[in-house]
């Protein structure tokens, strides 16, 4: 047993190596997906938490989308995306078929209804 230890040491100092060779390759990838990413806001008809997990793991599935993060007592939705899969103009629409309103376009109706009675527009934000 006694040999265990030493062994396991020098493994650990292999790895932590290996991880800061690492590091650096790390950076440039991250740098490179910022280069191309940018975010845009957009009012919703938000009016509470649900709503805001239903738009936000809606977003989530669109293509191009980095995050999707809603406040819900201003109803404001910020999205970081990749401008080359994705336009603010897409993202209004996603907005919209998942039911609500993004900035002046109206909800898709459908979709719309299909929401929760807590969720209607015509309520207060709660
Ligand atoms: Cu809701």
């Amino acid at each position: 047993m006694k040999f265990l230890l030493p062994l396991s040491l020098s493994l650990l100092s292999l790895f932590s190596v290996s991880a800061q060779a690492q590091a650096p390759t790390a950076l440039v990838v991250a740098q490179a997906s910022s280069k191309g990413t940018a975010t845009a806001q957009f009012k919703t008809s938000a009016v509470c938490d649900m709503c805001k997990a239903r738009i936000e793991k809606s977003l989530a599935y669109e293509k191009g989308v980095q995050s999707a993060v809603l406040d819900v007592p201003s109803k404001v939705l910020t999205v970081t995306y990749k401008t080359d899969k994705t336009t603010p103009a897409a993202l209004r629409t996603a907005v919209q078929k998942t039911g609500y309103d993004a900035d002046d376009l109206t909800a898709d109706a459908r979709a719309y209804n299909r929401l929760p009675d807590c969720c209607k527009k015509t309520n207060a934000v709660h």
